[in-house]
């Protein structure tokens, strides 16, 4: 594989609805896409998950445009590498900056599949025929509106529900839910917003029969997340603490958490990946397939994911009409009545990208080449 240009574009794209966490509140996404062209014309397309602000991780935007720009994008350039398999290796020189690192090096997973004519989800030796969907609620203002929201997806057919929770507003909202839905598969997401000493708080979720609560304690810890699992009899799963497959090794040997989140950008890309997915699953680990507000080809390459064998548990991969009025892929993703995703039969990523709609939301370009 010879790269001989990237090209990198901002887009920004209003959500249908603002999304809130723990953290923060985001209306609008500024999305970097990526295309990566070879010696022969052939392309491929990767989506940077990075946020507008450095909340959810150290990454942002505008540092994820810079490290590509200035140093991977370069690195990619320098000379031909094997496959896609090897983009990682390229890489590992250069420290962190993972959302930036899987934006390339899921492009260059597109362009390879694309160029052997077979599906990503194939190359990359998923199984699945379908892919388990569920839903990521973000903070409602009441508890009103979020059992609305709760009872709209479930009529859609998501076979999981996750609600974002914090600090004040935890016990109140989980309890509203499961007295109208004693049955849901349901769980919690924290975003990071408690501390160890929130367990007796947190031991209270206890009785809600949760599958899991997510990421209860700082971004950056995983030895308190094994003291505090010790604590509770819901399963901990890890997402902002795991970045890479010796994160998850630890995280598991410690015992800080059951169930693994497993997030393109947040480990760099699609190999790393698959090694936390093997990892997890010869240690008898689920995982599942987290999101974060993508558009169409970020999804795409979640969906691609979803489909290895270790993927046991509905993911937060769910339809394009969730987010955006109209998505950059065509046709966008859609979820069937059973709650599943079918991934495309196409090759690459298997969705059309949407030049000319790409073109309309671009804020900035620039392209570098060899
Ligand atoms: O913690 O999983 C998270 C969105 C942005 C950043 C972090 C998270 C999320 C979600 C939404 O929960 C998942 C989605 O619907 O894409
Ligand atoms: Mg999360």
């Amino acid at each position: 594989m010879r790269i001989k240009r990237v090209e990198l574009r901002e887009i920004h794209l209003s959500l249908l609805h603002p999304f809130e966490t723990s953290y923060g509140r985001t209306t609008e996404r500024h999305i970097i896409l990526v295309r990566v062209e070879d010696a022969d014309g052939g392309e491929g397309w990767g989506e940077c998950v990075a946020d507008e602000s450095p909340y959810y991780s150290e990454e942002w935007t505008e540092s994820a445009w810079a490290v590509m720009q200035r140093f991977l994008a370069p690195l990619l350039m320098a000379a031909p590498f094997g496959s896609a398999a090897a983009v990682d290796g390229l890489f590992a020189h250069v420290k962190g900056n993972r959302m930036a690192k899987a934006a390339l090096e899921t492009a260059c997973w597109d362009l390879e599949a694309r160029s052997r004519n077979v599906p990503l989800w194939q190359l990359l030796g998923g199984t699945r025929a379908e892919i388990a969907s569920g839903v990521s609620i973000g903070l409602q203002p009441t508890v009103a509106g979020l059992l609305d929201r709760v009872r709209g997806e479930l009529a859609s057919g998501y076979q999981r529900v996750k609600i974002k929770i914090k600090p004040g507003h935890d016990l109140e909202l989980v309890r509203a839910v499961r007295t109208e839905f004693p049955d849901v598969p349901l769980m919690v997401d924290a975003n990071s917003a408690y501390r160890l000493h929130d367990a007796p708080l947190l031991q209270q979720l206890d009785e809600f029969g949760l599958m899991m609560i997510e990421q209860p304690l700082a971004h950056d810890d995983i030895a308190q997340h094994a003291l505090l699992q010790r604590q509770l009899a819901t399963p901990i799963c890890l997402d902002e603490s795991i970045r890479s497959s010796d994160d998850a090794r630890l995280a598991i040997d410690l015992g800080a958490c059951r169930i693994i989140n497993i997030k393109l950008g947040r480990v760099g890309g699609h190999v790393e990946s698959r090694r936390i997915e093997q990892l997890c699953r010869d240690k008898g680990i689920a995982v599942w397939c987290g999101g974060m507000l993508e558009a169409g080809i970020g999804r795409a390459h979640n969906i691609a994911l979803s489909t290895l064998p270790g993927f046991t548990l509905p993911g937060d991969v769910s339809a394009s009409a969730r987010y955006w009025d109209e998505d950059i892929i065509d046709p966008p993703v859609t979820v069937t009545s059973r709650g599943t995703i079918e991934p495309p039969s196409r090759p690459g990523i298997g969705f059309a990208v949407k030049r000319e709609r790409i073109e309309k939301l671009t804020s900035r370009r620039e392209v570098i080449e060899s």
